[in-house]
């Protein structure tokens, strides 16, 4: 049976279904008290549109995703993707774009920052053959009004010096979480966006110019306001994250974006095995074999729960997964380590400089345990 005969059945459906043009993807983490009031606004603002909202929700412990829920069970045109065991807005936004028939998608945040009075505007560029339409607050006649503190608002100037750096391109407001795209421009460059990001509009600008689809970018001013109800999740894990992903996109993706993480943990790991090797050798006067393998335990652990809880924080391992993820982790970092001592040595035997023999091994184990621990511990 085509699709055709089935609408002839569901008559009823075929009169009152209109597919939807725009689908305003949300993506939330304790918004409770936000979502209800956002649905209004952003039914008043598109009017006879026909939309739908997704709200993309990582098992908020706050229960927003009942919220949306009793929402679906009034109007028609509203859902709720529950993710669970998992964290990351870049990712929610790319999912909630997968799950919508609509040629265009919208991202607004869940805490009414962003003016959703400007998404007819936005649709309307979009339609006239934008790619891209940035919400943007450092856009002729746009403000970042109350909504940023002082702090926030130096950071969030550096954060944009860095994105243009990357972006190629003129966007004022590179780091605007508020922006509408065409569904098929941000679907071709998803599988290659990273999902562990914060920031998923300038990955998608030089994600896609990369792919050699430069994205036509239009941009619509809007005054940013201040968070309506709950907290802000901006920490400074988000801003090394961002760091990481600069680095990536600034060494042509050679470097995927969790490395500089990784290395991070990996430096602080050093540190710890040091004093570790220090107190055990001088406080409890244990030899030094003993103590180093002692000192080696305690850094794995440390590097083991820090990456757990910060590089792969998206994809925490839990429960008995911690054990077996602990000891292949071990196992790999053992592996790394016997690298590590050949790659050292076979170019210490060549050029008998100490230094480059250990740093060229140093470098070499980092990147084999980065990769095989992403490979098998985080996969
Ligand atoms: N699904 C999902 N949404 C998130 C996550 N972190 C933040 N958000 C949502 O992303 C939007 C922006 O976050 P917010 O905390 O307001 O960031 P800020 O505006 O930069 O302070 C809000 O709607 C958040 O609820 C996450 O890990 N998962
Ligand atoms: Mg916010």
């Amino acid at each position: 049976m085509s699709i055709g005969s089935v609408s002839e059945v569901l008559l009823d459906t075929q009169t009152t279904f209109h597919p939807p043009q725009l689908a305003v993807i949300v993506p939330s983490y304790n918004e409770r008290d936000n979502v209800e009031l956002l649905y209004e606004k952003v039914a008043l603002a598109l009017g006879d549109t026909p939309w739908e909202m997704i709200v993309v929700d990582d098992d908020s412990p706050d229960g927003t995703a009942e919220v949306v829920n009793e929402l679906s069970r009034v109007y028609a045109n509203i859902r709720c993707l529950r993710r669970f065991g998992r964290r990351g807005l870049a990712s929610a936004c790319v999912e909630g774009m997968a799950v919508t028939s609509a040629p265009f998608v919208a991202v607004i945040d869940a805490d009414l920052q962003h003016d959703e009075a400007i998404l007819p505007q936005m649709l309307e560029a979009a339609v006239a053959g934008a790619d891209l339409v940035v919400g943007s607050r450092f856009a002729e006649g746009g403000s970042a009004g109350s909504g940023l503190s002082q702090t926030r608002l130096s950071g969030s100037n550096l954060a944009n010096r860095l994105a243009g750096m990357i972006a190629g391109q003129a966007v004022s407001d590179p780091m605007s979480g508020f922006f509408l795209i065409r569904r098929e421009a941000a679907l071709a460059a998803a599988p290659r966006l990273a999902s562990d990001g914060f920031k998923i509009l300038i990955d998608l600008i030089v994600t896609s110019a990369r792919m050699g689809r430069p994205l036509r970018i239009a941009e619509v001013p809007y005054t940013f306001r201040p968070r309506h109800a709950g907290e802000s999740k901006m920490n400074p894990l988000i801003v090394i994250q961002y760091l990481g992903l600069w680095v990536s996109k600034m060494t042509g993706g050679a470097l995927p974006p969790s490395f500089l993480l990784f290395g991070l943990v990996g430096g602080t790991g050093v540190v710890v095995h040091l004093a570790a090797l220090a107190f055990f050798t001088s406080v409890l006067s244990q030899g030094f074999v003993v103590s180093q393998i002692a000192a080696t335990l305690i850094a794995m652990a440390w590097n083991f729960v820090l990456n757990n809880n910060l590089t792969y924080a998206d994809r925490k391992l839990r429960g008995a997964k911690l054990i077996t993820g602990f000891l292949s982790f071990c196992a790999i970092c053992a592996l790394g380590g016997i690298a590590n001592i050949s790659v050292a040595n076979a170019i210490y035997q060549w050029d008998h400089q100490t230094f480059v023999a250990g740093l060229a091994g140093a470098i070499m184990s980092s990147v084999f345990n980065y990769a095989v621990t992403r490979a098998f511990t985080w996969k």
